[in-house]
């Protein structure tokens, strides 16, 4: 299965490239190790045979003389050589044939085998997108973390504006500038000085159409969300010429989902996009005029293939997608062991009272990416019985989501947890120790099998779970600056 997400399923995939190459690698190890161990058995065998075989000397049977004694021929633990002559006695009778020895015990497991050659060396490294304190003079850039070194900091990249998301096709790292920023910036994952490009997102007459995800395919196709249009765009990530004309390739409407019209006409949002298969799923939040989630969010499926919108019956007509259960939906992923769709619907967080009636509209909605039926798996409760309101949610398998909840305090400052969610029985978790209090930004599995947890704070970084055990690494992973987005990327040199 073809997937590619712009950040939180790819880390997915990520993990499971690596757990797949370290698995041949290891199956490597067994076949050479196989070889040695049934070597050293054998040999084992034969030792302990001889000994053995002892017991069955036959010298009792050399009755006419000590030199005929037989014992020796025992070694073979065949049939015995005849004795010597004896120095003053007759000849001895020709011994018995030995009984045969006991089979020898099983060899002890043979080391394990070297690692096989490879030509490459792999570093693994997060992208990090960090940003100082938001204010008049606020900036951020990429810094690059390697995880092969000790979660170490090993590079910075240009500083820019706070307003940017990161994505990854897996060799180069994508800047994307937002609201009134409108580009799409490549960098490499080595080189830190150099972009491979920077072109502007904009068509003539546009002012900000506030690009907001970015999703591979290909080398040559991609697909970018764009939060202020009802279009999105399809480009071309590896542009033959450095033009916006060679980037921009063609476009995808979604005007179908817009509500009202003339000078109240209402754009629908969109932000996530994921890739499963040959389908683009593009998630949209569908806020009223007043930016309040009065009604369910909406997700279109594209056929890349063919560019046309699905008709998934998922919704009334004349809506071709997915109409949601939950409101003000976000985190669109793909599990890979799963094999399903999630997103998080993080209800009326912020209490805006345009949307009437109970805040707690969200939760964990699970879609299936192929027939598009989609269902709460996880209600966030109501006003009177809940945990927070969901911000984020990261589905690790079958059982187990980790979810980050929110509620704001009566200054509007945001208290955060992570609570982990058993998917069985949808029932939800007290804080998890050794985060509590924390404030957090983001999370994304690493292809360390570790859950990261962006941290803001005077000294700001990651905070880390190992999803094996569930249990939060003691050290911190230090950045200058606050996460405010990261991808996971594997380079072999
Ligand atoms: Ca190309
Ligand atoms: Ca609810």
């Amino acid at each position: 299965m073809k997937v590619t997400t712009y950040k939180k399923a790819l880390p997915l995939l990520m993990t499971a490239m690596l757990i797949s190459v370290s698995a041949c690698s290891s199956n490597d190890d067994d076949g050479d190790f196989v070889a040695s161990n049934d070597d050293s058995g054998v040999n084992e065998e034969s030792g302990d045979t001889s000994d053995t075989s002892d017991t069955s000397d036959t010298s009792d049977t050399s009755d006419t003389s000590d030199t005929s004694d037989t014992s020796d021929t025992s070694d073979t633990s065949d049939t015995g050589d005849t004795g010597d002559t004896g120095d003053t006695g007759d000849t001895g009778d020709t011994g018995d044939t030995g009984n045969t020895g006991d089979t020898g015990d099983t060899g002890d497991t043979g080391d394990t085998g070297d690692t096989g050659d490879t030509d490459d060396t792999v570093t693994s490294f997060a992208f990090s997108f960090n940003r100082t304190p938001f204010g008049a003079d606020s900036s951020a850039r990429i810094q690059r973390i390697s995880l092969t070194d000790g979660n170490t900091i090993n590079g910075d990249y240009p500083s820019t504006s706070t307003d940017h998301t990161l994505a990854t096709d897996g060799n180069n790292i994508y800047q994307i500038g937002r609201f009134r920023i409108d580009n799409l910036t490549q960098f490499g994952p080595i080189d830190t000085s150099i972009a491979g490009y920077q072109l502007s997102l904009l068509s003539e007459g546009d002012s900000t159409t506030n690009p907001q995800s970015l999703v591979f395919v290909n080398d040559d196709l991609a697909y970018l969300t764009r939060r202020a249009t009802d279009s999105l765009l399809i480009l071309d990530p590896t542009p033959e010429e450095n033009t916006t004309e060679s980037l921009i390739t063609g476009s995808l409407s979604l005007a179908d989902y817009n509500t009202g019209s003339g000078d109240d006409l209402l754009f629908p949002d969109m932000t996530d996009a994921l890739i499963v298969d040959n389908k683009l799923f593009v998630l949209m939040e569908n806020l009223n005029a007043s930016f309040a989630p009065e009604n369910p969010g909406f997700v279109a499926v594209f056929d890349t293939d063919t560019n046309l919108e699905i008709q998934t019956g998922e919704a009334s007509i004349p809506f071709n997608g997915i109409q949601l259960e939950v409101a003000n939906p976000t985190g669109l992923q793909f599990n890979e062991e799963t094999g399903m769709v999630y997103v998080v619907g993080r209800g009326n967080l912020f209490n805006n009272a345009q949307a009437p009636g109970d805040p707690f509209t969200g939760g964990l909605e699970v879609i299936d990416p192929n027939t598009f039926e989609s269902s709460l798996l996880v209600d966030d409760g109501d006003a009177d019985n809940n945990n927070d309101f969901f911000n984020s949610a990261v589905v690790v398998n079958n059982e187990l989501a980790y979810v980050m909840t929110i509620i704001f305090d009566d200054d509007f400052n945001p208290i955060t947890n992570l609570r982990t969610i058993d998917l069985a029985t949808a029932e939800i978790s007290e804080p998890v120790v050794g985060l509590e209090g924390l404030n957090m930004t983001i999370m994304a599995i690493g292809s360390d099998n570790h859950l990261w947890i962006g941290i803001e704070s005077d000294a700001p970084g990651y905070m880390r779970v190992d999803l094996d055990t569930g249990l939060v690494a003691p050290e911190m992973v230090r950045t200058d600056l606050i996460p405010s987005d990261v991808v996971f990327l594997e380079v072999s040199e």
